[in-house]
């Protein structure tokens, strides 16, 4: 067994008491109420999701096990001569709460190495499905594709699954599920965009080295891997992939059908898709500037002419956030330190200038801030990558590690069925009338 695992086993002992303690000492204590304008508007603010493995702060951001982002890259262990931590350290924190020795994580780099072989007919399928096919319909279908290695799955036909041991079928589909999708995506991308001209993994690279090199992007694509997938990876338990996840993994679908649904949810415009969104939308006002960075007034005009035309500006406002997206800022920090005078990138700064005070003046969207999305397809086509339908793989492979620790989480604690209560109109109008 690998540390990891065993620490894991550890913890889950202990936390099985707290949660146990919870729900028998003090399941009847009242922590959100829901309101009308709750139950009509997408369940915004209602607390009903628990999770460790990130907290979002409206006002601070996210906290991956208690750390900041900040924190997180400061303190995890990191490949030779590298800025940004292995990707394999950061899954270690996500799933125990401890920040790993140098040695833990390259016990996980190397569990990990052994469980990324990609079945062929994975790839096979993809080269079978039309080539204009989105690359999540492809990253989506793949996952689902490999169901038939669950060992969790397997474990509940064969009748050796109870609650207790249950985590640890979901922990082994979710260390080689994750272990396979930089390769997956790095496949996808040759497939679609480079003729099809596979690059193999090398087996001395972490996650992050493995994925840049796969893909065909030099140093220092590897470091932006590295924090991409970092910094996508959890935004707590509400948002559509997150939850989605979680959901489809209550009814004990195996990992492979759960992140699945998750990246079908992530592929939507108003989550994940945005980042893809935003360099579309800046691409198309350059076109119509004629090319140049356009002047301040007319990036206003562009801002308005969006709003006004009843779209939303892609990157901007956030469903819990109230402030400048962290994972916004980091990204800008690395732009700043590594291409502080690339046009794009000087021309995203300047839509920070202007686009908060436009949405507050517009009045609707309750954060006028940025969100991870705005600042992310910058970096991507700077390194060359320009084919912005892929951008969401990105983030689908980042989020991954958030979403899977969290349904491994879920079993260990037997998280039951999620299965929330629906009402009519007729009752919502008749609640209406008794308050
Ligand atoms: N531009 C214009 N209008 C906006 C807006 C924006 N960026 N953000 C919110 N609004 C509008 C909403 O459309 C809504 O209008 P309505 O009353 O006519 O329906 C109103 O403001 C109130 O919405 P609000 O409560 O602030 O935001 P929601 O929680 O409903 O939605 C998202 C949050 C993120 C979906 C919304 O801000 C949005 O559409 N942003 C643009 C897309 C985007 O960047 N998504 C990525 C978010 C995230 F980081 C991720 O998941 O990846």
């Amino acid at each position: 067994m690998t540390t990891l695992k065993e620490v894991l086993a550890k913890k889950i002992e202990e936390h099985r008491k707290r949660t146990t303690k919870l729900l028998v000492e003090h399941g009847d204590v009242k922590i959100s109420e829901v309101t009308i304008a709750q139950a009509i508007g997408g369940m915004r603010g209602v607390k009903s999701l628990v999770t460790d493995i990130s907290y979002l702060d409206p006002y601070e951001g996210i906290r991956f096990r208690g750390y900041t982002i900040q924190e997180v890259m400061e303190k995890l262990p990191k490949p030779e001569g590298k800025d940004y931590p292995y990707v394999e350290g950061f899954l270690y924190l996500l799933l125990t709460g401890d920040i790993p020795t140098k040695e833990q994580a390259l016990e996980v780099v190397e569990d990990m190495r052994k469980r990324s072989q990609v079945p062929q007919y994975v790839f096979d399928m993809l080269r079978a499905l039309p080539r204009d096919s989105h690359p999540m319909a492809m990253f989506s279908a793949a996952i689902v594709s490999m169901q038939r290695e669950s060992v969790f799955a397997k474990a509940y036909s064969e009748g050796k699954f109870n609650k207790y041991n249950s985590w640890e079928y979901m922990y082994e589909d979710v260390l080689n599920l994750l272990a396979k999708l930089p390769q997956i995506g790095a496949f996808i991308y040759r497939l679609k965009y480079k003729g099809d001209t596979q690059i193999d993994p090398d087996p001395n690279l972490d996650f992050g080295g493995n994925f840049a090199r796969m893909m065909g992007i030099d140093p220092p694509y590897d470091e932006v891997a590295r924090m991409y997938f970092i910094l996508h990876s959890d935004h707590e338990s509400g948002n559509v992939s997150a939850h989605t996840t979680h959901l489809v993994a209550s009814a004990l679908s195996d990992a492979y059908y759960s992140l699945a649904a998750g990246i079908n949810g992530l592929a939507g415009p108003l989550h994940g898709l945005a980042n893809q969104e935003v360099l579309a939308w800046i691409q198309k006002f350059m076109e119509k500037f004629g090319g140049g960075v356009p002047t301040e007034e007319q990036l206003k005009q562009a801002v308005w002419d969006t709003l006004n035309s009843g779209q939303v500006i892609p990157g901007y406002g956030h469903a819990v956030l109230r402030k400048t997206d962290p994972r916004y800022t980091a990204q800008r920090e690395y732009c700043l330190k590594y291409l502080p005078d690339y046009p794009l990138f000087q021309l995203v700064s300047k839509l920070y200038d202007v686009v908060p005070d436009i949405l507050k003046q517009h009045g609707k969207a309750k954060n006028p801030w940025p969100n991870v999305d705005a600042q992310s397809g910058v970096i991507q086509w700077y390194y060359g990558l320009t084919e912005y339908d892929f951008y969401t793989v990105l983030f689908g492979i980042g989020r991954a590690l958030g979403v899977l620790s969290n349904i491994t989480w879920d079993r260990a604690l037997g998280y039951p069925i999620e299965r929330p209560k629906s009402v009519t109109t007729d009752m919502l109008e008749e609640f209406a009338k008794q308050a």
